[in-house]
């Protein structure tokens, strides 16, 4: 099969022993590309379409090869010549195609799709420098363009080809395909990312993510998400948008008819998910190309269309919900917007007295979620308690329209990645206890026969404190950072928001570093880690990076403390990062304001590699309590009834909250001595004026039960058979947020794919 010694001679003409690292990681991309090729493409009938702008896959080389089952071996041969797949892999450059949860959930989606031998691929874009390179200068977070085409990729570009119609001009598109392998799956399916060969790097300021935004030829596929605070970036996500859903619908006609349709029944043949609102413009542009190229009546096309698309919402949070004015739309496709505007005459004719279902409003605005619910056959949120919000208040009215388009999907993550890839030490643990069953159907379950048993129980400290171990070294080897292996790791990773309240960890750390300062040492020492990165025109968003930064040097510099409490920001918090961080995490912050956080994911991975929960009755942290009990997670704070109140009546008062003893030297810390020494005056003040007058996600209304509840999960961290019993019991109920499960209650109800 593979021998790795040979290959190294072949192509490097000397021993694997004497390989670099980017050389053996050639090689096996080489060898793993060459046996992926030997698999068909599933070509059954009905083919879902899953259409994101975002697909956060990560890197693929250790996936790719335990899906293919060569994964052991590999690691194996690797060891006998004196490396480490580890650091082979960290040669490997991931694509930053995602910003967080909604890229990320595209990719484990893809491969349950592929694992579960489902025909459906992922369409989307091939941005150039993705999502930037975060990088910290002055405590602050810089941006820098992330050159991930620069390195060896897993892309393979394509025959196919489009032509995009706008106002004034016509692009033709290139499709570029990644390979996604299903665990130990016969047929694969791919990844589709479309591409403008004009558009050219050379156009970015060197060294920064600055480019000249009108040039669409050159831009269009540089960025995800460009910086939108402006008309110009505005417009150039329409053009993104329209470029990418525009390919894809010429794609799967053009696949359907290959399969047979005769474009009438298109809708037997292919089925579309929508991730979120961003590729929302499809279902005027298949409206358009029925009509246009395919011969079909308006009416016609429109039953087609609403009997192929489905839809999921990902968010309540306003700014999250797009809106584009109408004049918008026109000046990058004015057929697109006619149609719109017919779409909305038919439903203001149907529900004249209904406006807030109106899909263009009375400033001509469009709301792009309106038209996904209106002109689709399913609408679906990602936890029951976001659908049933979604249901009883912000889509209310829709809901009592089409009561039978709704449906709940209870976000998931892939094991194959989140425990066989991240966690070799947990899965050989689990192999051993239970068996390999759990490959195929992700049941834990019968772990918990093992629930007192004192030896189990110490192995599962062991393996924590290996991972810890591998964390430690990791970090030193690539970010250059220290951290205690035997300390408490206590993690929040995911993107900045004052919903998901970093604020309020930051506000945490300052009672600690005061009580310690006070006497009241930790019994074990406390590591808090951070990672995440803020969108660049978030000034919020950026000045809590700041202030956690600051904290960071404050106390490392303090050495009445930094024995015991250590705060680390990760630069650059991406999947290969979380792939690290979240097996040696003993605690997962899942502490967003109750009703704001659709569902979450990271909360799943960390639960399933054995970290407790510190957790408000938010998204799917409600059905991990409901899972494991009460006694197996820290819940703490408002819930979402209240927090919904709150907004709707009388408001929230932050200074009220502040004006608390125990809250107002914390904040006011924010702009003390030793905090405006070490850091910026403006950024500071800011931030603490916000918390202080404003406080929007009410980070100080849960801040007093947060630091009791964080004072008793170091307690209990002291009680190693408490501790580990707990942990125990979440792994054991952590089988139901497989991403398998999710797809598989994607294809019963919404899909109905063959198979
Ligand atoms: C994004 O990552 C999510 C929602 C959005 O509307 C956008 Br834009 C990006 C996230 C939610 O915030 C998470 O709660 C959720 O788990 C994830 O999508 C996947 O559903």
């Amino acid at each position: 099969m593979l021998n790795l010694q040979n290959q190294a001679r072949e192509t490097f003409n000397k021993p694997l022993a004497d390989c670099s690292n980017s050389e053996i990681y050639k090689i096996l991309l080489d060898f793993v590309q060459n046996e992926s090729q030997k698999l068909p493409v599933n070509d059954s009938k009905r083919k879902l379409y899953y259409v994101s702008a975002e697909f956060l896959i990560g890197k693929l080389l250790t996936n790719n090869l335990l899906n293919l089952g060569f994964y052991d071996e590999v690691k194996e041969e690797l060891e006998k010549h004196g490396k480490s797949l580890d650091e082979v892999e960290e040669a490997e450059h991931e694509p930053s195609l995602g910003n967080g949860g909604l890229g990320r959930l595209a990719a484990c989606f893809l491969d349950s799709i592929t694992t579960l031998g489902l025909n459906g691929d992922g369409v989307g874009l091939n941005y150039h420098f993705g999502l930037f390179r975060q990088v910290f200068e002055e405590n602050k977070q810089k941006y820098k363009p992330d050159e991930w085409l620069g390195e060896p990729t897993w892309l393979k570009k394509s025959e196919i080809s489009f032509n995009v119609p706008f106002k004034s001009f016509t692009l033709t598109s290139s499709l570029y395909d990644i390979s996604v392998l299903g665990y130990q799956q016969k047929t694969k399916n791919r990844l589709r990312l479309f591409d403008l060969e004009s558009v050219t790097g050379d156009i970015i300021h060197k060294d920064s993510i600055d480019f000249d935004k009108t040039n669409i030829k050159e831009n269009l596929t540089l960025f995800l998400y460009p910086d939108d605070s402006d008309r110009e970036g505005n417009l150039l996500r329409i053009y993104q948008q329209y470029f990418m859903v525009s390919n894809a619908a010429q794609l799967i006609i053009a696949e359907a008819i290959e399969r047979g349709s005769n474009v009438k029944d298109l809708a037997d043949y292919a089925v579309i998910q929508i991730n979120d609102t961003h590729p929302t413009l499809i279902i005027p542009e298949l409206i358009r190309l029925l009509t246009t190229e395919h011969d079909i009546e308006f009416s016609e096309a429109v039953e087609i269309t609403r009997n192929m698309v489905a839809f999921t919402n990902h968010t309540i949070l306003s700014e999250a919900l797009e809106k584009w004015p109408l004049e918008d739309i026109e000046e990058v496709t004015p057929i697109i917007s006619e149609i719109i505007e017919q779409l909305d005459q038919m439903i203001k004719s149907e529900f004249s007295n209904y406006p807030k279902v109106h899909i263009i409003d009375d400033n001509d605005v469009i709301h792009m979620a309106r038209l996904a619910i209106h002109f689709g056959f399913s609408t679906n949120g990602v936890s029951e308690l976001h659908t049933e919000i979604l249901k009883d208040i912000e889509l209310h009215d829709f809901y009592k329209i089409y009561p039978e388009k709704f449906s709940n999907k209870t976000n998931g993550i892939t094991f194959r990645r989140w425990l066989m890839a991240a966690n070799p030490e947990l899965t050989s643990f689990l192999n051993q206890k239970i068996g390999t069953k759990w490959h195929k159907d992700a049941d834990l379950k019968a772990l918990l026969d093992y629930q007192k048993d004192e030896e189990t129980l110490d192995e599962l400290k062991a393996i924590k404190h290996d991972r810890k171990v591998q964390l430690k070294n990791h970090l030193e080897r690539t970010k250059g950072v220290k951290i205690n292996p035997n300390s408490i790791i206590d993690i929040q990773i995911k993107r900045i928001h004052e919903y998901k309240r970093q604020q309020m960890l930051a506000l945490y750390i300052i009672y600690k570093y005061m009580d310690i300062k006070k006497g009241n040492i930790p019994a074990t020492p406390i590591t808090i880690i951070f990672g995440g990165k803020a969108a660049p025109a978030y000034t919020i968003a950026q000045d809590i990076i700041h202030l956690i930064l600051c904290l960071s040097e404050l106390i490392d510099q303090d050495e009445q403390v930094n024995p015991y409490l250590k705060v680390l920001f990760v630069e650059n918090y991406n999947v290969g990062e979380a792939e690290y961080l979240i097996p040696a995490a003993n605690i997962s912050e899942q502490i967003s304001l109750a009703s704001k956080e659709a569902s979450g994911t990271g909360n799943m991975k960390f639960m399933l590699n054995g970290a407790l929960t510190i957790a408000t009755f938010d998204g799917a942290n409600v059905e991990i309590e409901e899972l494991v009990g009460n006694e197996n997670i820290y819940t703490f704070g408002r819930i979402s009834e209240e927090i919904v109140d709150l907004y709707e009546n009388d408001g929230y008062d932050s200074m009220y909250y502040y004006k608390k003893a125990t809250i107002k030297p914390l904040v006011d810390f924010i702009v003390s001595d030793p905090m405006l020494e070490i850091g910026n005056k403006e950024n500071l003040e800011r931030l603490h004026n916000d918390i202080k007058y404003k406080d929007y996600f009410m980070a100080l209304i849960d801040l007093i039960e947060f630091i009791a509840i964080k004072e008793k999960v170091y307690e209990d961290y002291e009680n190693e058979k408490v501790w580990w019993e707990k942990s125990l019991v979440n792994i054991a109920h952590a089988g139901f947020f497989s991403s398998d499960r999710t797809i598989e209650e994607y294809n019963h109800e919404i899909w109905h794919l063959d198979n």
